[in-house]
């Protein structure tokens, strides 16, 4: 018996898309050069359900890749259904039952993995020469690509040397040889860290690289949870049941027992290779490619017929926005709490590409506080650009707890009618950030730091608690028997 559930078994998640109608079987050839691509894309740009692709002429007969498995789906029927059956919530979610779940897991007490030996990631062994990447169906993603990448929603298992903390991260990597990959393992990222102690040693560091797990597990790898804890272990909180793994055949890490594929091996201390570029979260491609780590496959193992999941990144909304994104809104939520800071709720815009999160200031709390905009802003700053996630995220927008945070429409009124040129923003040119902003200046993407900001859209008004202006509209300009009366007449209008 293997566990069962969309969180714990990504083939009962894909079961579950193709039943609610949110994937569709795609028999007719398609070819992993470009066009998986191309159909994925148009796939995340018009919600269409995520497209299983069953026959990859030119690769090993099997293989099947799934893409868009975290795409958002229509408005209204179940947006969020992909993303929340990665964690078996029903598929009307809201992000704020996702979110404050997320958050619910990080004060639970963590439930390490169970390890079992029936293990369906094992039902096909291939070790050393038998190894063949090239064999099997690695897309080339989009045309400006500077390879083919199996890895784009996969993650990495990686352990301390003294064996106390196992990292579980996704990370992109590229096909580089027949038996190797590579990819970035940036130093603030967990992989880099862990990396780096064993090449501190002088040692290879021995690697997993894990693809159709179970979802929640992949949600959990995609997420900025501080240093030192195991994802492991808060994916066993978050879904209510410890992870079912099995040891690795050549270096006694553990992967997740039904994992589609299983790739073993380890990461040079020193051998490196070009990477990229890729069509990025972000939205675009640059011309560079840089040089990365080498990832040695020894062993792969997979499943009769597996899956491969691939992420088909660019404009919004894939899956570093509606996964990582998500992620990112969480950790960040619980940090800005825990401090004490008057914020009812976060949220990483997916349009805006993982590039701002959006904050809704609890405006009675606020004024109960007697804060100045510039204290609150520094102290914002303070919790959050030091953190894990804050170091993704490279602006931080305040509004008030009026508006919906998760509706970009009132985002962008709020913008326009509250933000004050001028005395609005506040820079952070020394706070530390991901080097791939794309606006940044080539010496701040060198030095890993500034481009960040806080810019404030609360009205003078509001750290009083109230607000300057009552909102027209029909949610607040009628009373509530009214608005329900039209909805009920709304056909007898003559509206459909
Ligand atoms: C689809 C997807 C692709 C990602 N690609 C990368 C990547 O290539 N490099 C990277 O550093 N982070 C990437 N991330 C973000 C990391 O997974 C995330 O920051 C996570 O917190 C890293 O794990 P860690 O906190 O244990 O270091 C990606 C996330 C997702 C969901
Ligand atoms: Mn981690």
């Amino acid at each position: 018996m293997t566990q069962h559930g969309p969180a714990l078994n990504f083939r009962d998640f894909l079961d579950d898309l193709l039943t609610a109608g949110d994937a569709v079987a795609i028999d007719v050839p398609v070819d992993p050069e470009l066009e998986v691509g191309a159909i994925t894309r148009r796939v995340y740009e018009t919600r269409a359900p995520a497209p299983l692709f069953a026959s990859l002429p030119g690769s090993v007969p099997g293989f099947r890749i799934l893409g868009a498995p975290a795409g958002l789906s229509t408005p209204g029927k179940g947006e969020y259904g992909r993303l929340a059956a990665h964690f078996g919530l029903p598929r009307h979610s809201t992000p704020r039952d996702i979110v404050e779940k997320l958050i619910e897991a990080m004060h639970a007490t963590p439930l390490p993995p169970t390890v079992t030996t029936h293990a369906p990631c094992k039902e096909n062994i291939r070790t050393g020469d038998a190894v063949d990447l090239e064999s099997l169906p690695v897309p080339l993603l989009h045309q400006e690509d500077g390879g083919r990448y199996l890895g784009t929603y996969g993650f990495h298992v990686v352990r301390s040397p003294d064996g106390t903390w196992t990292s579980w991260s996704v990370a992109r990597t590229m096909l580089h040889g027949r038996t190797t990959l590579v990819g970035p393992a940036m130093p603030q990222q967990h992989l880099g860290m862990i990396h780096e102690m064993w090449r501190a040693q002088g040692l290879p560091t021995p690697w997993a690289m894990v693809f159709g797990a179970p979802p929640a597990a992949l949600a959990a790898a995609g997420m900025p949870l501080p240093a030192h804890v195991s994802e492991d272990g808060y994916v066993g909180a978050l879904t209510g049941s410890p992870v079912e793994v099995v040891r690795t055949e050549t270096h006694g890490l553990y992967v997740p027992a039904n994992a589609e594929i299983v790739l073993e091996g380890h990461i040079s201390p020193d051998e490196t290779g070009w990477e990229g570029p890729m069509g990025e979260y972000h939205g675009y491609a640059f011309a560079e490619r840089k040089r990365q780590p080498v990832f040695h496959v020894e062993t792969l193992t997979h499943r009769d017929d597996p899956v491969l999941p691939v992420c088909a990144a660019g404009l919004p909304p894939e899956e570093n926005h509606t996964i990582w994104g998500t992620m990112i809104s969480a950790a960040s939520l619980d940090l800005l709490r825990s401090a004490g800071l008057p914020v009812d709720f976060a949220w990483c815009s997916y349009e805006a590409a993982t590039c701002w999160i959006v904050l809704a200031i609890d405006i009675q709390r606020l004024a109960q506080l007697r804060l100045t905009q510039r204290q609150l802003v520094d102290s914002v700053a303070h919790v959050l650009f030091a953190s894990h996630p804050g170091w993704l995220v490279p602006k931080v927008i305040l509004v008030a707890d009026d508006i919906d945070i998760t509706d970009i429409d009132q985002v962008v009124w709020a913008m326009a009618t509250r933000y004050h040129p001028g005395t609005g923003e506040y820079g952070f040119p020394h706070a530390p950030g991901i080097p791939m902003v794309p606006y940044l200046t080539p010496e701040e993407a060198a030095e890993g730091r500034g481009g960040k900001a806080v810019i404030s859209c609360l009205q003078p008004a509001q750290f009083h608690g109230t607000t300057h202006g009552s909102t027209a509209s029909f949610r607040t300009s009628y009373p509530r028997s009214l608005q329900q009366y039209v909805i009920d007449n709304w056909a007898r209008y003559g509206y459909r």
